[in-house]
């Protein structure tokens, strides 16, 4: 009896340790909501897309392949087997897209360059591919638009996919390759870089969940690719660094941070799959660029044990995508130990998120820590009724303001997106543009709650 009581209250002491060690920060809107908002001098703004979400016509890369391809039971990998075709034909019609810019009064545009078109084979860069991507990074900065070019956003050339991508350690090599071309070519003109997008999105979703391609589960090869990924970020920056130009440029990784909060706060299983979850998702990439070490022992499912002194530090900025964060709730089952779950009283979006703001102010804060300054390179939500938008963009951009009032160095924010565009799995369900876009006629039209954006960026 007397250890059944010891046990009960040791568990009860650990549970007391992680509430109050990790709060799920909640405040009180009312309070919040007419507070000011207050931006230093160069704070700036911008919008974000990226190639295959919006170009169209991309038909030489990993996702080409993939919305072409059916999973075992003969399902579309796209739901409703959607395509991303010509998606928004911003190739023909960045001109016009500018303008929209232009009317939201931002100042930034961070867009991603294809490296299927590029380098459409191994080697064989084709120049005018390149030439239009001159032209479109004339157009911005004709209209003083500083561009931001991501040189991976989650596609890879058929090529590249075929000789096993990420996955081989020895095929960074030529992500390398292309990333020094087109920063030869571009560099005079284009002073920001982001190296790899979202890291951790892009092997989780393609190497465990299994969503993305190349559609595997297998956790211990996801971590893999992740390691790889990492190890590209570090060698694109040295690379890109040694040469012209490379010191006077800005050069950062993007990563995704999202909490993993337990459903039930008193339940120590919970608390384990938020844990183990974190481990995977955010501390790998964090302790990756602070420590420049990844150590990761989770029986039966990862092992990994990776060191490099030299990626200490190695990013110019860190850019922070946020959304939301998920409950996790623990259920014996060896294939999938938790769900997702969603607290009762949360606004919810199309995504599966809910409406966090409080989360972008916790991941800034466990961001710092980098010691970089930090830019917000995504930030958006799904609402196709549009009547989320708004209130969405108050209070996350509000929650972002608290943080550089407290003194963090949050230089600029990136909205996602500037239109309705191609999401991935999801095809074109979800509605995440500052315009909506008719896909028959590729008309571009404001939304009602994109003027809140407007209207913070014109009283900063
Ligand atoms: C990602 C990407 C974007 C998405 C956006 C909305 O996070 O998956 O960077 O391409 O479209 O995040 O989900």
């Amino acid at each position: 009896m007397i250890f059944f009581i010891y046990g009960v209250i040791f568990y009860f002491s650990i549970i007391v340790f992680l509430k109050i060690n990790y709060p799920e920060l909640r405040w009180n809107w009312n309070l919040e909501d007419d507070k000011k908002l207050n931006f230093p001098k160069n704070f700036f703004w911008g919008t974000a897309t990226a190639s295959h979400q919006v170009e169209g016509n991309c038909t030489n890369n990993n996702w080409y392949k993939w919305e072409n391809n059916f999973d075992d039971e003969g399902s579309p990998r796209i739901k409703d087997n959607q395509k991303s075709g010509l998606a928004c034909d911003h190739w023909n019609k960045y001109e016009e897209d500018i303008l929209m810019l232009k009317e939201l009064g931002v100042s930034h545009y961070r867009l991603s360059l294809e490296w299927s078109k590029i380098e459409p084979k191994k080697n064989k860069f084709d120049e005018i591919i390149l030439k239009h991507y001159s032209k479109v990074i004339d157009a911005l900065l004709k209209n003083n638009i500083t561009p931001y070019i991501t040189l991976h956003h989650f596609t890879n050339p058929i090529w590249f996919d075929e000789i096993g991508s990420f996955e081989k350690e020895k095929n960074i090599d030529y992500f390398i390759d292309f990333c020094e071309f087109v920063f030869n070519r571009f560099s005079n003109k284009v002073s920001n870089w982001c190296t790899i997008n979202e890291p951790e999105v892009y092997s989780v979703m393609g190497y465990f969940a299994g969503v993305f391609p190349p559609g595997k589960k297998d956790a211990q090869v996801a971590a893999e690719v992740q390691k790889n990924l990492l190890i590209s970020h570090t060698r694109v920056y040295d690379k890109l660094k040694s040469l012209s130009n490379g010191k006077d440029s800005k050069i950062g990784i993007v990563k995704n941070v999202m909490q993993f909060d337990p459903s039930r706060r008193w339940h120590l299983l919970d608390w384990l799959a938020c844990r183990i979850t974190d481990i995977v998702y955010n501390k790998m990439s964090l302790s990756y660029l602070k420590y420049g070490k990844i150590k990761i022992n989770i029986p039966f499912f990862i092992n990994l044990d990776y060191s490099n002194k030299d990626a200490i530090g190695k990013t110019d900025f860190f850019g922070l995508n946020y959304y939301s964060h998920v409950h996790l709730k623990f259920q014996f089952d060896k294939h999938e130990f938790f769900i997702n779950t969603y607290p009762k009283n949360d606004i919810m979006t199309d995504m599966p998120y809910t409406i966090y703001p409080e989360g972008l102010y916790r991941a800034i804060h466990r961001v710092k820590s980098i010691g970089k300054p930090i830019i917000i390179t995504e930030n958006g939500i799904a609402d196709s009724k549009d009547d989320k938008r708004g209130l969405f963009i108050k209070r996350y951009i509000y929650a972002m303001n608290k943080a550089i009032q407290e003194g963090v160095d949050v230089r600029g924010y990136f909205y996602w997106s500037l239109m309705d565009n191609f999401e991935w799995a999801e095809g074109y369900d979800m509605k995440f543009g500052l315009y909506e876009v008719d896909f028959k006629t590729q008309e571009r039209k404001l939304r009602q709650g994109s003027k809140e954006f407007i209207n913070i960026i014109n009283e900063s």
